[in-house]
């Protein structure tokens, strides 16, 4: 099973894809968690997507594509994948449609999890709050104000490029945690 879930930040793909990567065993590939370890670990790209990141910006699209063409080449990947947070550009589902193109791999779905703009400031702000190790460089009002602006300018028009291929599903993320899990699986039985 292959499957991308998109939307927007604090719209649970992370949540959503941990679970589905225990339930069906296929592999979590984040982009969010591949730079924050690459920030936190210092290499060249965790430096150059440092700032980018804490400003709430898109970290360059090679720099991303690169990183999951490297990953799915590992031999977890091969029973299946979940992408969370990728792709984010049109230009970064273009470069995986080649990738997978090459690789002779058919995506199954893209589960697009939908959440009013409000509810999303509200779950940020709480994790914000409550996060044990104090909060996320990203998770401030400023910052949070600038990725809900680049996710409707450079994110959201992957809807209508995956609708276009017959992709698309679209989920209520609004509902309780194990509800959208109960949504997505749905989803995918069906896929
Ligand atoms: P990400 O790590 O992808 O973060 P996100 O979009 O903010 O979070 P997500 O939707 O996963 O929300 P979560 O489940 O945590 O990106 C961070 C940054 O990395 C980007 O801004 C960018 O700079 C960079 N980046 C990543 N990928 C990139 C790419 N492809 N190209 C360029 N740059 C890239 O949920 C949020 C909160 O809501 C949690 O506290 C959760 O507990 C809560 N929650 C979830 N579901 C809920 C529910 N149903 N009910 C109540 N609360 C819920």
């Amino acid at each position: 099973m292959r499957l991308i879930l998109l939307g927007p930040p604090g719209a649970g793909k992370g949540t959503q894809a941990a679970r589905i990567e225990q339930r069906y065993g296929i592999r979590q590939l984040s982009t969010g968690d591949m730079l924050r370890a690459a920030v936190a670990a210092g290499t060249p790209v965790g430096q150059k997507a440092k700032d980018i990141m804490a400003r709430g910006e898109l970290v360059p699209d090679e720099v991303v594509v690169q990183i999951i063409s490297e990953r799915l080449d590992q031999p977890d990947c091969a029973k299946g994948f979940i992408l969370d947070g990728f792709p984010r550009t049109v230009a970064q589902a273009e470069a995986l449609e080649e990738l997978l193109k090459a690789k002779g791999i058919r995506l199954d779905a893209v589960v697009e999890l939908e959440v009013d703009g409000s509810i999303l400031i509200e779950r940020i702000e709480k994790r914000a709050r409550e996060s044990a190790g104090g909060p996320r460089a990203d998770d401030n009002a400023e910052a949070l104000k600038k990725r809900l602006e680049v996710y409707h300018a450079q994110t959201a028009p992957l809807i209508a490029f995956y609708r276009d291929r017959g992709l698309l599903r679209t989920v209520d993320g609004m509902a309780s945690m194990d509800d959208v899990t109960n949504q997505i699986v749905s989803v995918l039985e069906a896929a």
